[in-house]
């Protein structure tokens, strides 16, 4: 009996090449994800699609759906040569790599930023949402075109309230915004991502002694 169920595992096997093993239980599985990030209105940011713990990675094919309030501006190729287009709220990618790679790979850097959904209020606050980030992997496959079992972890996209100048998040702009900025220059004291974005009034993508000094100089 055992001989026989060995037979007709052996011969599903032979038949079905592209088949993708799954990962072997407790060990460690392929991951492909895309991290959660947070952005204000008026931001853009850049994330990367990685697949970690992959062995002779030689091709892929995954698809990146994403909602309404999410706006892709550019796709840059990292570890690998890709394709890529925008199709229907979809961004479509395919590489690949002749020698193969192993570890951890970064497939892709996505900027994403927000868009509009309704109108900044009167006291500077913005419109907040979600999105998942959904991949859909049509494939990996190993550099002997072998199928690569993987996990997926999707990310969220969500858009914060920001004011900007408003660092200690109490919705007022005082002196304290710009001296939280100077302390946290100097390397005493930290700030979380909400504050780092409303911190940068400059809208230069870096929080710097010069957003501390247009805080102060709008007070005066
Ligand atoms: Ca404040
Ligand atoms: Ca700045």
């Amino acid at each position: 009996m055992k001989k026989i169920i060995f037979i007709i595992m052996a011969a599903l096997i032979l038949l079905t090449p592209n088949m993708v093993m799954a990962c072997i239980p407790g060990g460690v599985c392929p991951t492909i994800s895309i991290p959660d990030v947070e952005v204000g209105m008026q931001e853009e940011v850049t994330v990367p699609i990685t697949i970690k713990y992959v062995n002779d990675l030689g091709a892929y094919d995954i698809w990146l759906h994403y909602g309404q309030n999410v706006e892709v501006v550019a796709i840059e190729e990292a570890d690998l040569f890709i394709v890529h287009n925008v199709v229907d709220r979809i961004v479509r990618i395919c590489g690949w790599d002749t020698c193969g790679i192993s570890g951890d790979v970064v497939l892709a850097n996505i900027t994403l930023k927000p868009v509009g959904c309704g109108t900044v209020s009167s006291d500077g606050t913005e419109p907040s949402g979600t999105s998942i980030l959904d991949i859909e992997v049509v494939g990996f496959w190993d550099t002997s075109g072998k199928a690569i079992g993987h996990v997926v972890e999707d990310g969220v996209f969500t858009i914060i309230e920001t004011i900007k100048g408003d660092v200690d998040l109490d919705k007022e702009i005082t002196i304290v915004d710009a001296l939280l900025i100077a302390q946290y220059l100097v390397g005493n004291g930290e700030l979380e991502n909400k504050q780092l974005i409303n911190a940068d009034i400059s809208n230069d993508g870096v929080v710097s002694i010069v957003d501390a000094m247009l805080i102060a100089q709008s007070l005066v």
